[in-house]
């Protein structure tokens, strides 16, 4: 990549403050040129990059085009890998003052306005919580804290029936539990284990590494007054729900659904019969990692939280003798739905290999108790093929949690602390290795399989991974990719969106959200991160582009790109937290 060369700004700048550069004459917003919707931090890595064949200079303007700042150079046209599109960066690293601004391409037009200052996602860090806030089931959502997106109560889930797949003795088949509160999964009104197990470990995560960035941020939630961090107290409310899913003989029901999806319509239209549905291995062991883990950080917490650690630890000890005693027991709907009635035709997360599921509830209930007979019990590393998390891949959740433990634990044998270092290293250098290739300088693009259902998760858990290779290095290689992955999140990448709702001057507008489509309310729940670009279109909607980074489809009817879901927004809560807790390091 040729480098990219800029005037020599602070004398510019100078200039430019003093005699007040020419405006640009209000150069028409042009979204073929990408930039991070939100913002910059003062020192940080800051890049644009500019859809064009022939432009070879870029210019900064304050936002409202009257002043210019500065003149620069466009590298030399960049062949986007799938698009085969001329992409040229804009690189303005060298600009630190704070302000509002806007990038100017003659012939092209100017950027969507951006931000350059300390604490640039905070707004927007604190709203990927807050958008768990409005994925609450069982209680009304108040005017006071949700704004416009004020809501009756959805679904209580009081009186679930148990569907014939889920009876045993002590329950049979059309008996009745309580299972309140929790998160519905995504845009549908339904609550997965296993898709809670990876969200629920994220957020955990992201408390445990940055408590200190977390303790005191506040997020007009009905517990914000109490002692606990808010971000623990959201999650707590899907924490209640989850312990209501263990069987009596510690076994965890995959989920609890209606038979088939709801039409377009707001939680409390939502009245079909509810069901909890068989037990798994998947969901049993994303159970017992969970509450391990929140039981050792809920211990912190038990006068104002009495008892709740205990019962976590518990029901995480159960929930492991389960799944060692059925350590194959795999949720095949279509099979189920061949052997009971009702069909159930709703989100599937049907896991085959519970290898990883093992490892990470090992981990988990190691660190916490550590009792290394749990250690012990599996086989920490079968092979070195690292994959990113994601519902299915639960491996590297139970990695992370050993480095971050690792100078507490005294049986945590140094070859092993070794060689998982290791081969972070070296998957985060893979990572990295793949960023040349994409003009819009992210990790994330690099590869064609970055493109599937839910894609900008795998930028986000990218960015996780990043960080975390950070943590144990101090190398910063691995934090400016992290934030350059969150550039991507926020509208530089191959469809020019901010792919999360309500943040950014073009950002997504109709997500397939059952709320965001049926309250009414213009502006989609804001804070929610749109699954993005995915080639396979599945739900056969109308996309703008088939190419990889492009299929992106901004119609609610697009659930293959444009649905949230939890498993998605955990990752951006940590990947945004994580940029706003290590700022001072750029
Ligand atoms: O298992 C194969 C793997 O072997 C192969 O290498 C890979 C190649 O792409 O595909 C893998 O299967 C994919 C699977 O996810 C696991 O990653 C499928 O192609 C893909 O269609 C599937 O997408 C899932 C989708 O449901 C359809 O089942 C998404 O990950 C998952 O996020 C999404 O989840 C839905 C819930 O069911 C219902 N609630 C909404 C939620 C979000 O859309
Ligand atoms: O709304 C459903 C969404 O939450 C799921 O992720 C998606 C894939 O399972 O399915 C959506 O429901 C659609 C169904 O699969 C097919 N008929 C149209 C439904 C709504 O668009």
């Amino acid at each position: 990549m040729k480098s990219i060369s800029i005037y020599h700004l602070p004398a510019l700048f100078l200039i430019g403050m003093i005699f007040g550069c020419a405006s640009s004459s209000h150069l028409p917003m042009s979204e073929r040129i990408r930039v991070n919707q939100i913002g910059y931090y003062p020192s940080a890595k800051k890049i644009a990059v500019v859809n064009s064949d022939d432009a070879t200079e870029f210019s900064i303007y304050t936002s409202d085009q009257k002043t210019k700042l500065f003149t620069g150079k466009l590298s030399e046209p960049l062949s986007a890998s799938y698009s085969k599109k001329n992409y040229r960066q804009a690189d303005f690293t060298s600009i630190t003052q704070p302000g509002s601004y806007v990038i100017a391409v003659p012939g092209v037009g100017s950027s969507y306005p951006f931000e350059i200052k300390a604490n640039v996602h905070e707004e927007v860090a604190k709203a990927s919580i807050k958008a768990f806030y409005y994925q609450r089931l069982s209680a009304p959502l108040p005017e006071p804290y949700a704004g416009k997106w004020h809501r009756p109560a959805g679904e209580p889930d009081d009186s679930v029936l148990i569907h014939p797949s889920a009876a045993s003795p002590g329950r049979p088949s059309g008996s009745v539990i309580s299972s309140a509160k929790g998160w519905f999964d995504a845009g549908d009104y339904n609550k997965y284990i296993v898709n809670s197990g990876i969200t629920m470990g994220t957020l955990l995560s992201a408390y445990e590494d940055f408590p200190e960035y977390y303790k005191p941020l506040k997020l007009n939630i009905p517990e914000s007054t109490n002692a606990v961090p808010d971000l623990l107290d959201e999650l707590l409310w899907n924490l209640r729900w989850m312990l209501t899913m263990q069987d009596k003989d510690g076994g965890v029901y995959n989920k609890l659904t209606n038979a088939r999806f709801d039409g377009m319509i707001m939680p409390d239209k939502a009245t079909t019969p509810r069901y909890v549905v068989q037990k798994g291995t998947a969901a049993t062991l994303d159970f017992a990692a969970v509450t391990a883990q929140a039981s050792r950080i809920f211990k912190r917490y038990s006068i104002e939280l009495p008892g709740l650690s205990d019962s976590c630890l518990s029901a995480s000890r159960k929930a492991w003798e389960w799944a060692v005693k059925n350590p194959k027991v795999e949720y095949d709907q279509n099979a189920m739905n061949k052997q009971y009635d009702p069909d159930i035709t709703t989100g599937g997360y049907g896991d085959k290999d519970f290898t990883d599921e093992f490892i990470w509830a090992a981990i988990e209930l190691y660190v916490t108790t550590r009792d290394v007979s749990y250690y012990k019990a599996v086989d920490l590393q079968p092979d070195s093929n690292w994959l990113l998390p994601a519902w299915p891949q639960v491996r590297l959740l139970g990695y992370y949690t050993l480095l971050r433990f690792e100078n507490e634990l005294t049986d945590f044998p140094a070859e092993d602390k070794k060689s998982i270092e290791t081969q972070l290293i070296r998957f985060a250098d893979r990572l990295l290795g793949q960023k040349q290739v994409s003009p819009f300088s992210s990790v994330m693009g690099g590869a064609k399989k970055d493109f599937i259902w839910g894609s900008n998760s795998v930028a986000a858990n990218q960015g996780i991974a990043l960080v975390q290779a950070f943590r144990i290095t101090k190398n910063k290689t691995y934090l400016n990719a992290a934030l350059l992955n969150l550039d991507y999140l926020l509208g530089r990448n191959g469809t020019g969106y901010s792919f999360v709702t309500g943040y950014g001057a073009k950002a997504t507008l109709h997500p397939h959200h059952r709320t965001s489509i049926a309250d009414g309310i213009k502006a989609p729940v804001p804070g929610l991160l749109a699954g993005g670009p995915n080639p396979g279109m599945q739900d056969k909607c109308m996309y703008d582009s088939s190419v990889p980074d492009e299929a992106y489809s901004d119609t609610d009817c697009s659930y293959a790109s444009n649905e949230i879901a939890i498993n998605w927004n955990a990752p951006l809560v940590y990947l945004t937290g994580a940029m706003e807790a290590l700022q001072q390091q750029f």
